[in-house]
């Protein structure tokens, strides 16, 4: 049984497509806290952080959409996420474009000597104001982790770097910028592609990257972007990419990193109702998350 805190980061400011702001209502709509419950574990909803006042007016500037109002959720959100683990409570956000993973990767690092993280995602968010084709911020969250890019993102709870690079694991990438990859070669990040992921298959992959990070880090940071998933199981989010992880790869990773108990927090980032159908992306979100809190089919 843990204790499980649930916030919702109402952020859609990162990126361009409005209505992933609305991410947390979908995925309590979608049951979120009963089916936690129902495992046996004690949740609290904290509901969600205010969200930022508006979008930027026509001075913003492109290479960083929004920056200012990033900045400030995300720096209330590093301070909710601290203060979470300090009172002994796993930390479940809910968002929201990934850019508020700047925020709970900041809240959560302080509290480990070798924080890890799994990147889940069709991306790697490796980009920064110099290198991003888009000036979206929920491209830059693990850049800004790594301590690249703009301070006011990579000094938001700190200034020192939230993670190494050897600490990082990317799962189900295949949307890379040349830049990301680039980075990616030259910083040595472990990075599983759907090449990988299609050639030995799921289970041999994930156990794999438990292994990695079983040996490098003390506490480990899911960040799950359900652009993951190919649009066929999780349609309603902002950047589909084809040629994604299945629903059931994706309940078998979250099978296995129960079963490995090395997660000690997380976000399920990126639904957004309005380009969703029926609520399946927050539905599928719901049912990752029950896979990844201990539930089993039988
Ligand atoms: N790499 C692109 C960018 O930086 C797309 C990022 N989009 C995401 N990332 N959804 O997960 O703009
Ligand atoms: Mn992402
Ligand atoms: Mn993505
Ligand atoms: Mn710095």
């Amino acid at each position: 049984m843990k204790h499980i805190s649930i916030l919702g980061a109402s952020m859609d400011l990162g990126q361009q497509r409005r209505g992933v702001d609305m991410g947390p209502s979908a995925i309590r709509y979608a049951g979120v806290v009963e089916r936690l419950q129902n495992l046996g574990h004690q949740v609290t909803d904290l509901g969600d952080l205010a969200p930022p006042l508006s979008a930027s007016n026509a001075s913003e500037s492109e290479s960083l959409r929004n920056l200012s109002q990033v900045v400030e959720v995300n720096t209330r959100l590093a301070k909710e996420i601290d203060d979470i683990i300090a009172s002994g409570s796993f930390p479940l956000t809910l968002g929201g474009d990934h850019s508020i993973a700047i925020g709970s990767v900041a809240g959560v690092s302080g509290h480990y000597k070798n924080p890890g993280v799994i990147w889940y995602d069709a991306h790697a968010d490796l980009n920064t104001s110099s290198t991003s084709p888009s000036g979206n911020i929920h491209g830059m969250p693990l850049a800004a982790a790594l301590g690249l890019g703009e301070e006011q993102l990579s000094h938001i709870g700190g200034s020192e770097a939230k993670l190494r690079p050897e600490n990082i694991v990317i799962f189900g990438a295949r949307a890379l910028d040349d830049r990301e990859k680039q980075l990616i070669k030259q910083l040595g990040i472990k990075v599983y592609t759907m090449h990988e992921i299609d050639r030995h298959g799921m289970s041999a992959m994930m156990a794999e990257a438990i292994a990695y990070l079983k040996e490098k880090t003390d506490g480990v940071h899911l960040s799950l972007d359900l652009d993951a998933l190919d649009p066929q199981h999780a349609p309603g989010v902002g950047t589909p990419v084809v040629g994604g992880l299945s629903y059931r790869e994706s309940h078998l990773a979250m099978e296995m990193l129960a079963e490995a108990e090395i997660i000690t927090s997380a976000d399920f980032v990126e639904v957004n109702p309005i380009l969703d159908e029926k609520n399946r992306t927050a539905k599928a979100a719901v049912d990752l998350i029950g896979s990844l809190f201990g539930e089993k089919l039988c």
